[in-house]
């Protein structure tokens, strides 16, 4: 799990050798859908799933869905497989710990609850890039990033490194393999309980993380069109037309995240309606 371009499919990719692993080249989100990998570590047969970040930028899929594939996930995929934990991925070249990046770690939290946080590796990646100079900033960010971790380190979780080889990388596999395996995930204990998904702490997450965007979205767009007034009266097109893109870009992610809201109010999925959902995640076997 984690925000876009933190390098969870690179981890995968490292790890499976699957050249068809899509990693990403720009700022646009790659991976729109949860897949499961297999490979083979120290002779044990171990399943990596690959799941899109929370992000109400990210096209093809809404995050209540995302929330829904997530929950099926923990809820159904996993029977008569050991669960050992959940790797969070974050940049260790992001100085600034981003909305989005909060968001996703909330929505961690609010899935996994206090039982399943020992099982989380908080892993920062990049740092085959970091330098000795950098190498003082960048211990700054890991300290900071830990801060917003505080839950889960207080639970147990700990901060990993990877510089991208496949050294770190099988290291970090075996200390996931290590961990106890996960007995309880609050999600899954909550739609045993027959919550529907909005009724379940990471739902109501997301419901007020979306509210909260869809006001975030409507300041901005009453800025810009302050700015958008001013702009017209000043005879340059060029500065009218770049605020006017990005306030027709703030007014279709601010469409998003509402339908989105609606979808997730509605949205009452039960255990066994789950099943139909289960053909949307694919499975690759080691060949
Ligand atoms: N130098 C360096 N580059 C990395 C590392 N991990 C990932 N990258 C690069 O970062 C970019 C994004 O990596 P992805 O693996 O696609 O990121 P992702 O987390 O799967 O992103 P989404 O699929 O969009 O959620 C790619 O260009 C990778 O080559 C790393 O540890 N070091
Ligand atoms: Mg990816």
């Amino acid at each position: 799990m984690g925000m876009t371009g933190t390098g969870k499919s690179t981890f995968i990719k490292l790890l499976t050798g699957k050249k068809d692993i899509k990693v990403g080249g720009g700022i646009n989100p790659e991976t729109s859908k949860i897949g499961s990998f297999s490979f083979y570590h120290k002779h044990q047969r171990v399943i990596m799933v690959d799941t899109p970040g929370f992000d109400d930028n990210r096209p093809k899929m809404s995050d209540s869905k995302l929330l829904g594939y997530i929950t099926e996930f923990l809820s159904e995929e996993h029977k008569g497989k050991t669960l050992h934990g959940f790797i969070y991925f974050h940049r260790i070249s992001d100085v600034r710990i981003s909305g989005t990046a909060k968001r996703n770690i909330r929505m961690m939290s609010s899935l996994c609850g206090p039982s399943a946080m020992k099982n989380v590796a908080i892993v920062t990646t990049r740092w085959d890039e970091v330098n000795k100079e950098q190498l003082q900033a960048a211990e700054k960010t890991e300290t900071q990033l830990s801060g917003y971790f505080k839950d889960f380190t207080d639970n147990g979780a700990q901060l990993y490194r990877h510089d991208n080889t496949l050294e770190s990388a099988k290291k970090l596999i075996s200390s996931v393999l290590d961990f106890t395996a996960i007995d309880k995930i609050q999600i899954v204990e909550e739609m045993r309980s027959r919550k529907t998904l909005f009724q379940t702490a990471a739902g109501e997450e997301l419901a007020s993380q979306l509210t909260q965007l869809e006001a975030d979205h409507v300041q901005q767009i009453e800025g810009l069109e302050k700015q958008l007034g001013a702009a017209s009266r000043l005879e340059d097109n060029s500065y009218y037309d770049e605020l006017n893109k990005l306030r027709n870009d703030l007014r279709g992610r601010r469409g998003k995240v509402a339908k989105d809201r609606q979808k997730l109010e509605l949205m009452k999925i039960a255990p066994k309606r789950f099943k139909q959902l289960r053909s949307l995640i694919t499975e690759r076997r080691p060949k």
